[in-house]
Parts: C-alpha cells; structure tokens; sequence
C-alpha cells in the first residue's frame, strides 16, 4: 500500500504570531526581523509585504526600500517557542508518527489513518481548523506517498492551502515545475542545472543518472530520484539535540576586547541555562566569529570532563577567541559559542572537587532566579557593559535578530 505522507507548515509564521497577539497588523505588510536600518535581515514577511518583492533573508535596508510603508517588528524568539510547542502537540494528537523541523514545520505519517477520518484529505481539513481554532495560525498541507512530494504540495498550496497528489501522480505533479521548488536545490545547484539547460523538474527526471552523477557526485542520485518523485525516507521522531548555540552580530564591526568578551559571556549563559534545563553536559565547546570581510572560522576545544556551567564555556570561549584574534587583525563581524557533545548529565559530581560544584549550584540559583524575575535580573560583572548597548527585556537582551536572542 502507498504510505500517506503529510507535510504541514505554518504560513508567515513570525509574522502570523504577531497578527494574532495584535490584529491591527492583519492583511498588512508586516516584517519580522529587526528594525528596518538595523543590520539584520527579514526573517519572516507576510503575504502583503511579498507582494511588494519581500522575501525571508533580505537585508532589511532593502526590504524597507521596497516596501517603505511596512511594519517592522523586533520579533521574540520566547513567543514564537511557545506557539511552536503548542503546533507540534496538536499534530501528536493525530499520530505518533509526527518528525518536527525547525520551529513551523512537521511531517506526519498518517498511513492508514483514513479509516478513522473518512479519508486523510478529511483529516488533514481537521488538523487546519484545529490550529486555527486554538492558535489563530494557518497551515498549509500537503499530502502525498514520499516527504519530498508532500512538501511540494504544501509549498505549492501556500497560503492557507491544502493539495493531495494522488499515488501513481508524483511525477507528472513535479514535472512542469521549475527546478528551484525541488527540496535540495539551492541556488548553486540550481544556476548549474540551468546551464545544462535543465529548467523544470520534469526535465531534471529523464536526464541520465551517470550525467547527473558527473556533475553533482551522490548528489546527483538524490536529485534523479526526488525529481521522479521517489523518495524512501521514512517520518522519524526527533532526535535528541546534537548542539546548542547562540551568536549574535554586532550594530558595528569591532575589536574592542571587553565588549567581545562581555558578549561571549552573555551568550555562554544563554547556552549554559539551555544545558542545564535539558538535563544534559558538554564535551565539547566551540566559538564562532565572523569577520568584517565575512570570512567566518569556528574553533572548537574538548574537554577532560564534560561540563554545563557557565564559567567553564565562558573561558573556554575565551581562551579561543584570543588564540584567534591573535593571528586575525580584522574586526569582528560576529561572535557565537556553543557547546557539542551532549551527554545526558545523570552523572553524579565529583565530590572532591569542590570549587567546581559550587559553581555548579550557583549556576543552578541563578537559574531559578532568572526562571522568576527575568534573565537579566542577576548579572555577572562582565555582561553589565552590554547594558548600555543593548536593549533589555525579560527574556534577556535583545539582540540582533529575533532567532539568535533566545
Ligand atoms: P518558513 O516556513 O520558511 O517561512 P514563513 O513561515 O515565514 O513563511 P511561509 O508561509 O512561506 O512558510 O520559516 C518559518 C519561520 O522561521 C519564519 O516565520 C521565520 C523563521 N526564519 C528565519 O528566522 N530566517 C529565515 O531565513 C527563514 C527562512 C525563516
Ligand atoms: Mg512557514
């Protein structure tokens, strides 16, 4: 029997979020991302705002050239978690088979499912109304044997769209589309396909494998399926979180040494407050910076024992950002760190070392200070400098984009 795939995404979600906490912004061009002379780029627009050209990942000068009349919004990354929890737990009340993908988007296998819902067009009607019901939000659905072809369908039914492709269709639904709506061809991918003369999906079908091959190594045999439709991968539940992260990009590129480090230690809060609240230690610390020419490098230093305190990811970042600001003059574009390696922390400390449990328990009461009156109630002596530059708000300092203060 053919497996029914379901591949569900939020329209305009930032956005979205945004209209339902303040319906004054509804069928108007609105921009998350920052404000519009800021540095940042658009994370999300809605629909209005695409109309005038505006699209995810443009500088935000640009977009609010096009678009003058639009709204810009900071964004808060706490919001849109929590609207993201709320989406995947209605979609685990229809299967268990449900693969969350970044924060709007979900597969389901609802294989067999119709007899409960008459058919899984029926269900897949249920699972929109049910999301607008208790969120105010709209999805798009597609449905159809494979993930790659479900995900077409959803894109293709944007917004508020709902497209099933019958089993035995999967390619003559993919053939007349141009190659940039297959999943997996980026603009590189796309521009080299294009100079072999290849513009549709159809096209790309019937190009021999061996050809692809030469051009795109393995890759090619990923593309010569998904363009036929064909694709094997099955829905998977999450896998436990691989790295936690944070970064962010400076209003100015700099090289003032205090600032950077007051910076990396804020954000190795961040990280280290995630740690602790997944339960899980670190083997594995790393630092990310990008330059003013945007050549980016991460660093990375492992550990004798895993750890998931603050201080320990802060002088490791340390140590690394001045290893690297040693033999690089430029000034810095961008910082991040972030800790790999995870293990679940179930291990007990060792009792000998004593300074570093009492790091450990203080690690620990501020983050149930912070869980109560605002991460920015408690605050280590280095990350006060970040008062007068950044503005402040419960979940933290607001950063550059919404995505990276969370
Ligand atoms: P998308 O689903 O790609 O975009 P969208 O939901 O805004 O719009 P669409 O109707 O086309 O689905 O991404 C989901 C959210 O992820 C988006 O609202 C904001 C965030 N995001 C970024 O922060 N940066 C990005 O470059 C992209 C593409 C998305
Ligand atoms: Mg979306």
């Amino acid at each position: 029997m053919a497996r029914r795939i379901m591949h569900i995404d939020l329209d305009a979600f930032f956005v979205s979020v945004e209209q339902v906490e303040n319906p004054e912004l509804k069928a108007k061009p609105v921009v998350v991302g920052g404000r519009p002379e800021g540095r940042g780029v658009v994370a999300s627009a809605s629909y209005e705002a695409r109309a005038f050209g505006l699209h995810a990942g443009m500088p935000l000068t640009t977009a609010s050239r096009l678009c003058p009349q639009a709204i810009f919004i900071q964004g808060s990354f706490a919001k849109y978690r929590d609207a993201s929890q709320r989406f995947m737990t209605i979609l685990a009340d229809f299967s268990p088979y449900l693969e969350p993908l970044g924060l709007d988007e979900a597969y389901l296998d609802a294989t067999g499912f119709e007899s409960i819902y008459g058919s899984i067009h029926q269900m897949a009607v249920k699972i929109k109304q049910r999301i607008k019901n208790e969120l105010g939000l709209c999805a798009s659905v597609g449905i159809a044997s494979c993930k790659v072809v479900a995900k077409v369908a959803s894109e293709l039914s944007k917004p508020d769209g709902l497209q099933e492709v019958a089993a035995g269709k999967e390619r003559s639904f993919l053939a007349p589309l141009p190659i940039a709506k297959l999943p997996g061809i980026g603009k590189k991918t796309g521009r080299k396909l294009n100079g072999l003369g290849i513009n549709t999906i159809g096209e790309l079908s019937i190009m021999p494998l061996r050809t692809l091959k030469s051009h795109f190594g393995a890759s090619g045999e990923v593309l010569h399926h998904f363009a036929n439709g064909i694709d094997d991968r099955e829905v998977e539940p999450p896998a436990a979180a691989k790295s936690i992260s944070r970064e962010t990009t400076f209003s100015k590129d700099t090289r003032d040494r205090s600032l950077l480090k007051a910076t990396l230690r804020y954000l190795s809060e961040r990280v280290g407050a995630e740690l602790r609240q997944e339960g899980k230690r670190a083997r594995c610390i790393f630092l990310k910076l990008r330059y003013a020419d945007f050549t980016t490098i991460s660093r990375r230093h492992t550990l004798s024992q895993t750890s998931d305190s603050d201080q320990t990811i802060f002088d490791t970042g340390v140590k690394l950002l001045s290893r690297a600001l040693s033999v690089e003059k430029q000034p810095v574009r961008l910082v991040g760190i972030g800790v790999s390696n995870l293990v679940e922390s179930g291990r007990q400390l060792d009792m000998l070392d004593w300074s570093r449990q009492r790091q450990e328990q203080l690690d620990r009461a501020i983050d149930r200070i912070r869980k109560k009156y605002g991460f920015t109630a408690i605050q280590t002596g280095r990350t006060l400098l970040l008062k007068d530059i950044f503005p402040e708000s419960d979940e933290g300092y607001t950063l550059q984009t919404p995505s990276l203060s969370r």
